[in-house]
Protein backbone atom coordinates (compact mmCIF):
# COMPACT_ATOMS: atom_id res chain seq x y z
CA UNK A 1 0.00 0.00 0.00
CA UNK A 2 1.25 3.78 -0.67
CA UNK A 3 2.40 6.08 1.78
CA UNK A 4 0.12 8.35 3.14
CA UNK A 5 1.27 11.76 1.83
CA UNK A 6 -0.04 14.54 3.79
CA UNK A 7 -0.21 17.75 1.45
CA UNK A 8 0.74 21.49 2.91
CA UNK A 9 -1.87 23.67 2.59
CA UNK A 10 -2.01 25.12 -0.74
CA UNK A 11 -2.93 28.41 0.19
CA UNK A 12 0.42 30.36 1.46
CA UNK A 13 -0.38 33.39 3.80
CA UNK A 14 0.71 36.61 3.58
CA UNK A 15 0.83 39.58 6.11
CA UNK A 16 2.53 43.08 6.53
CA UNK A 17 4.40 41.64 9.57
CA UNK A 18 7.06 44.47 9.37
CA UNK A 19 4.30 46.91 9.80
CA UNK A 20 2.55 45.88 13.06
CA UNK A 21 2.66 47.74 16.38
CA UNK A 22 2.13 45.82 20.08
CA UNK A 23 -1.83 46.88 19.71
CA UNK A 24 -1.77 45.32 16.49
CA UNK A 25 -0.05 42.03 17.16
CA UNK A 26 -2.01 41.52 20.29
CA UNK A 27 -5.41 41.51 18.33
CA UNK A 28 -3.72 39.56 15.32
CA UNK A 29 -2.63 36.58 18.17
CA UNK A 30 -6.10 36.95 19.81
CA UNK A 31 -8.08 36.18 16.08
CA UNK A 32 -5.60 33.60 14.85
CA UNK A 33 -3.54 32.18 17.70
CA UNK A 34 -0.16 33.06 15.80
CA UNK A 35 1.70 35.43 15.30
CA UNK A 36 5.30 35.99 12.71
CA UNK A 37 7.79 38.67 14.76
CA UNK A 38 10.43 39.04 11.70
CA UNK A 39 13.77 39.51 12.20
CA UNK A 40 14.41 38.95 15.53
CA UNK A 41 18.10 38.12 14.37
CA UNK A 42 19.76 39.45 11.89
CA UNK A 43 21.58 37.56 8.54
CA UNK A 44 24.68 37.89 10.58
CA UNK A 45 23.30 36.72 14.21
CA UNK A 46 22.40 33.87 12.16
CA UNK A 47 25.41 33.47 10.45
CA UNK A 48 26.92 33.08 13.59
CA UNK A 49 24.50 30.88 14.62
CA UNK A 50 24.93 28.28 12.02
CA UNK A 51 29.00 28.63 12.64
CA UNK A 52 28.55 27.78 15.89
CA UNK A 53 26.26 24.91 15.43
CA UNK A 54 28.44 23.48 12.81
CA UNK A 55 31.99 24.37 14.95
CA UNK A 56 30.11 22.70 17.96
CA UNK A 57 28.60 19.45 15.44
CA UNK A 58 25.60 20.07 17.03
CA UNK A 59 23.54 18.54 14.11
CA UNK A 60 24.75 15.74 14.17
CA UNK A 61 25.00 15.40 18.08
CA UNK A 62 23.15 12.58 20.15
CA UNK A 63 21.74 15.09 23.14
CA UNK A 64 19.25 16.78 24.18
CA UNK A 65 17.27 19.18 22.72
CA UNK A 66 17.39 21.32 25.48
CA UNK A 67 21.01 20.45 26.35
CA UNK A 68 21.96 21.79 22.95
CA UNK A 69 20.34 24.78 23.27
CA UNK A 70 22.48 25.81 26.16
CA UNK A 71 25.49 24.77 24.25
CA UNK A 72 25.39 27.09 21.40
CA UNK A 73 25.91 30.57 23.22
CA UNK A 74 24.46 32.32 20.26
CA UNK A 75 20.66 30.80 20.83
CA UNK A 76 20.49 32.26 24.11
CA UNK A 77 19.34 35.73 23.45
CA UNK A 78 16.72 34.39 21.85
CA UNK A 79 15.01 34.22 25.03
CA UNK A 80 15.00 37.60 25.82
CA UNK A 81 15.17 39.33 22.18
CA UNK A 82 13.67 42.27 22.36
CA UNK A 83 11.57 42.63 18.96
CA UNK A 84 10.33 38.72 20.68
CA UNK A 85 9.14 40.07 24.32
CA UNK A 86 7.83 43.30 23.13
CA UNK A 87 5.98 40.58 21.14
CA UNK A 88 5.39 38.14 23.83
CA UNK A 89 4.49 41.46 26.29
CA UNK A 90 1.55 42.29 23.75
CA UNK A 91 0.25 38.54 24.10
CA UNK A 92 0.93 38.24 27.72
CA UNK A 93 1.25 41.50 29.36
CA UNK A 94 4.47 42.09 31.06
CA UNK A 95 4.74 38.89 33.19
CA UNK A 96 5.98 35.83 31.79
CA UNK A 97 8.59 33.50 31.95
CA UNK A 98 10.67 31.08 29.65
CA UNK A 99 10.75 27.76 30.41
CA UNK A 100 11.65 25.31 27.31
CA UNK A 101 14.76 25.99 25.19
CA UNK A 102 15.47 23.58 22.09
CA UNK A 103 17.70 23.22 19.13
CA UNK A 104 16.12 21.14 16.37
CA UNK A 105 18.12 19.88 13.07
CA UNK A 106 15.41 18.25 10.62
CA UNK A 107 17.39 16.66 7.76
CA UNK A 108 16.36 16.55 4.28
CA UNK A 109 14.88 13.49 2.70
CA UNK A 110 16.67 12.12 -0.43
CA UNK A 111 15.43 15.20 -3.43
CA UNK A 112 12.68 14.33 -5.26
CA UNK A 113 10.24 13.59 -2.44
CA UNK A 114 7.24 15.46 -2.91
CA UNK A 115 6.43 18.67 -0.67
CA UNK A 116 4.70 17.48 2.41
CA UNK A 117 4.04 17.87 5.97
CA UNK A 118 3.39 16.14 9.39
CA UNK A 119 0.51 15.33 10.95
CA UNK A 120 -1.90 18.36 12.07
CA UNK A 121 -1.55 18.76 15.90
CA UNK A 122 -1.71 20.71 18.93
CA UNK A 123 1.69 20.95 21.53
CA UNK A 124 -0.42 21.31 25.01
CA UNK A 125 -0.97 18.25 27.04
CA UNK A 126 1.75 15.83 25.48
CA UNK A 127 4.55 14.00 27.34
CA UNK A 128 2.26 14.30 30.60
CA UNK A 129 2.44 10.41 30.33
CA UNK A 130 6.54 10.55 30.07
CA UNK A 131 6.43 12.90 33.25
CA UNK A 132 7.44 16.03 31.33
CA UNK A 133 4.71 18.83 32.68
CA UNK A 134 6.81 21.58 31.11
CA UNK A 135 3.60 21.40 28.39
CA UNK A 136 0.61 21.50 30.52
CA UNK A 137 0.72 25.15 31.28
CA UNK A 138 -2.63 26.63 31.05
CA UNK A 139 -1.51 29.75 29.22
CA UNK A 140 1.58 29.36 26.92
CA UNK A 141 3.27 29.28 23.17
CA UNK A 142 5.68 27.99 21.71
CA UNK A 143 8.02 29.92 19.97
CA UNK A 144 10.41 28.59 16.33
CA UNK A 145 12.51 30.82 15.20
CA UNK A 146 13.65 29.16 11.52
CA UNK A 147 17.56 29.47 10.73
CA UNK A 148 17.04 29.22 6.72
CA UNK A 149 14.41 30.73 4.45
CA UNK A 150 11.33 27.94 3.92
CA UNK A 151 10.39 27.19 0.68
CA UNK A 152 7.95 24.54 -0.44
CA UNK A 153 10.52 22.19 -0.14
CA UNK A 154 12.17 23.06 2.86
CA UNK A 155 9.32 22.04 5.78
CA UNK A 156 7.22 24.80 5.52
CA UNK A 157 5.42 25.14 8.99
CA UNK A 158 1.27 24.76 8.38
CA UNK A 159 -0.82 26.53 10.77
CA UNK A 160 -4.84 26.77 11.00
CA UNK A 161 -6.06 30.05 11.65
CA UNK A 162 -8.30 30.49 14.42
CA UNK A 163 -7.99 26.92 15.68
CA UNK A 164 -7.25 27.79 18.83
CA UNK A 165 -10.67 28.41 19.40
CA UNK A 166 -12.36 25.26 18.40
CA UNK A 167 -12.46 23.86 22.21
CA UNK A 168 -14.23 20.66 20.70
CA UNK A 169 -10.64 19.31 19.82
CA UNK A 170 -8.53 16.90 22.30
CA UNK A 171 -5.06 17.28 22.49
CA UNK A 172 -3.48 14.04 20.73
CA UNK A 173 -6.26 13.43 19.13
CA UNK A 174 -6.78 13.21 14.78
CA UNK A 175 -7.22 16.96 13.90
CA UNK A 176 -6.95 16.38 9.79
CA UNK A 177 -10.57 17.24 9.43
CA UNK A 178 -8.88 21.10 9.52
CA UNK A 179 -6.86 20.17 7.09
CA UNK A 180 -8.83 22.37 4.26
CA UNK A 181 -8.22 25.44 6.81
CA UNK A 182 -4.70 25.01 7.24
CA UNK A 183 -2.53 28.07 5.55
CA UNK A 184 1.21 27.79 4.54
CA UNK A 185 3.72 30.12 6.45
CA UNK A 186 6.56 30.82 4.44
CA UNK A 187 9.03 32.42 6.99
CA UNK A 188 12.73 33.98 6.57
CA UNK A 189 16.04 32.93 8.28
CA UNK A 190 15.41 34.89 11.90
CA UNK A 191 12.01 35.05 11.86
CA UNK A 192 10.17 34.19 14.68
CA UNK A 193 6.98 31.98 14.81
CA UNK A 194 4.74 32.25 18.16
CA UNK A 195 1.58 30.05 18.13
CA UNK A 196 -0.69 29.23 20.88
CA UNK A 197 -0.31 25.87 23.10
CA UNK A 198 -3.88 25.04 21.28
CA UNK A 199 -3.29 26.27 17.79
CA UNK A 200 -3.58 23.33 15.41
CA UNK A 201 -0.04 23.43 13.56
CA UNK A 202 2.16 21.09 11.37
CA UNK A 203 5.89 21.33 10.67
CA UNK A 204 6.74 20.57 7.25
CA UNK A 205 8.82 17.55 5.36
CA UNK A 206 12.00 18.89 4.52
CA UNK A 207 12.85 17.89 0.77
CA UNK A 208 15.17 20.61 -0.07
CA UNK A 209 18.28 18.59 -0.09
CA UNK A 210 19.92 20.48 2.80
CA UNK A 211 19.03 20.57 6.24
CA UNK A 212 17.10 23.29 8.46
CA UNK A 213 18.12 24.10 11.97
CA UNK A 214 15.52 25.35 14.26
CA UNK A 215 15.67 26.94 17.58
CA UNK A 216 12.32 27.14 20.09
CA UNK A 217 11.68 29.02 22.99
CA UNK A 218 8.13 28.40 25.05
CA UNK A 219 7.17 30.84 27.59
CA UNK A 220 4.34 30.78 29.54
CA UNK A 221 2.05 33.35 31.79
CA UNK A 222 3.84 33.91 34.95
CA UNK A 223 0.72 32.59 37.03
CA UNK A 224 0.31 29.80 34.83
CA UNK A 225 2.43 27.33 37.06
CA UNK A 226 2.48 23.65 35.40
CA UNK A 227 0.52 21.32 36.61
CA UNK A 228 3.99 18.95 38.04
CA UNK A 229 7.38 19.51 38.80
CA UNK A 230 9.44 20.83 35.82
CA UNK A 231 13.12 20.53 35.19
CA UNK A 232 14.81 24.06 35.84
CA UNK A 233 17.24 25.48 33.44
CA UNK A 234 20.77 24.49 34.58
CA UNK A 235 22.29 26.54 37.24
CA UNK A 236 25.11 27.47 35.23
CA UNK A 237 23.30 28.66 32.51
CA UNK A 238 20.98 30.84 35.30
CA UNK A 239 23.83 32.45 36.91
CA UNK A 240 25.75 33.75 33.62
CA UNK A 241 22.92 35.50 32.04
CA UNK A 242 22.36 38.80 32.27
CA UNK A 243 19.47 40.61 34.19
CA UNK A 244 17.25 40.98 31.75
CA UNK A 245 17.36 36.70 30.64
CA UNK A 246 17.81 35.68 34.27
CA UNK A 247 14.29 36.68 35.33
CA UNK A 248 12.78 34.87 32.57
CA UNK A 249 14.87 31.53 33.39
CA UNK A 250 14.30 31.55 37.34
CA UNK A 251 12.08 30.05 39.37
CA UNK A 252 9.96 27.66 36.87
CA UNK A 253 8.14 26.02 39.71
CA UNK A 254 6.86 29.17 40.52
CA UNK A 255 3.49 30.89 39.67
CA UNK A 256 2.75 34.62 40.23
CA UNK A 257 1.75 34.78 43.74
CA UNK A 258 5.44 32.80 44.59
CA UNK A 259 7.10 34.96 42.45
CA UNK A 260 5.81 37.75 44.24
CA UNK A 261 6.94 36.86 47.86
CA UNK A 262 10.85 38.69 48.48
CA UNK A 263 13.66 36.42 47.24
CA UNK A 264 14.95 35.97 50.65
CA UNK A 265 11.35 34.55 51.63
CA UNK A 266 11.74 31.54 49.00
CA UNK A 267 15.46 30.82 50.10
CA UNK A 268 15.63 30.96 54.17
CA UNK A 269 12.19 30.41 55.34
CA UNK A 270 11.83 26.94 56.31
CA UNK A 271 8.48 25.27 55.75
CA UNK A 272 7.43 25.93 59.08
CA UNK A 273 8.35 29.07 59.63
CA UNK A 274 6.66 30.07 56.30
CA UNK A 275 3.35 28.54 57.24
CA UNK A 276 3.36 30.17 60.54
CA UNK A 277 4.04 33.51 59.69
CA UNK A 278 1.50 33.35 56.17
CA UNK A 279 -1.14 32.38 58.78
CA UNK A 280 -0.30 35.42 61.50
CA UNK A 281 -0.16 37.76 58.15
CA UNK A 282 -3.60 36.94 57.11
CA UNK A 283 -5.06 36.40 61.07
CA UNK A 284 -3.81 39.90 61.91
CA UNK A 285 -4.63 41.60 58.41
CA UNK A 286 -8.11 40.35 58.72
CA UNK A 287 -8.56 41.62 62.69
CA UNK A 288 -6.96 45.07 61.56
CA UNK A 289 -8.72 44.86 58.37
CA UNK A 290 -5.63 45.30 56.65
CA UNK A 291 -5.88 44.11 52.68
CA UNK A 292 -2.14 44.72 52.48
CA UNK A 293 -1.49 42.61 55.36
CA UNK A 294 -4.09 39.95 54.26
CA UNK A 295 -2.19 39.84 51.05
CA UNK A 296 0.99 39.56 52.13
CA UNK A 297 -0.05 36.30 54.21
CA UNK A 298 -1.53 34.91 50.65
CA UNK A 299 1.45 35.28 48.88
CA UNK A 300 3.63 33.20 51.74
CA UNK A 301 0.80 30.77 52.00
CA UNK A 302 1.21 30.60 48.05
CA UNK A 303 5.01 30.09 48.42
CA UNK A 304 4.75 27.72 50.92
CA UNK A 305 1.99 25.61 48.80
CA UNK A 306 4.44 25.71 46.26
CA UNK A 307 7.35 25.12 47.92
CA UNK A 308 5.22 21.24 49.09
CA UNK A 309 4.11 20.15 45.83
O1 LIG B 1 8.79 21.21 12.58
C1 LIG B 1 8.23 22.29 12.67
O2 LIG B 1 8.41 23.20 11.84
C2 LIG B 1 7.21 22.52 13.75
C3 LIG B 1 7.41 21.66 14.91
C4 LIG B 1 6.14 21.31 15.61
O3 LIG B 1 5.18 20.95 15.02
C5 LIG B 1 6.03 21.45 17.06
O4 LIG B 1 6.92 22.01 17.68
O5 LIG B 1 5.03 21.02 17.62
Amino acid sequence: MEPLVMEIPKKVFQHAWDDMDEAQQRLFFSKNGFLVVPEIFSAAEVAAMHKEIESLGLEDKNIDMSEAFCRASTFAPMIDNPKLTSALKSIFGPEFVCFKGAYVPKKSKAKGVPPQRTALHVDYGILEPEGDYRNSSALWVNVICYLSDMTLEHAPLSIVPGSHTRYDLQPASDMEMLKEEAVTLLTKAGDAVIFLHNTVHAGGVNVSGYTQHMVFCSYRASWARHIGHVREWPKAFVDSAPPSRRRLISDLNFGALERGAPVFVHRYFPPFLLKKVSELLSTVGGLLGSPKIKKLGDRLWAAHSARKS
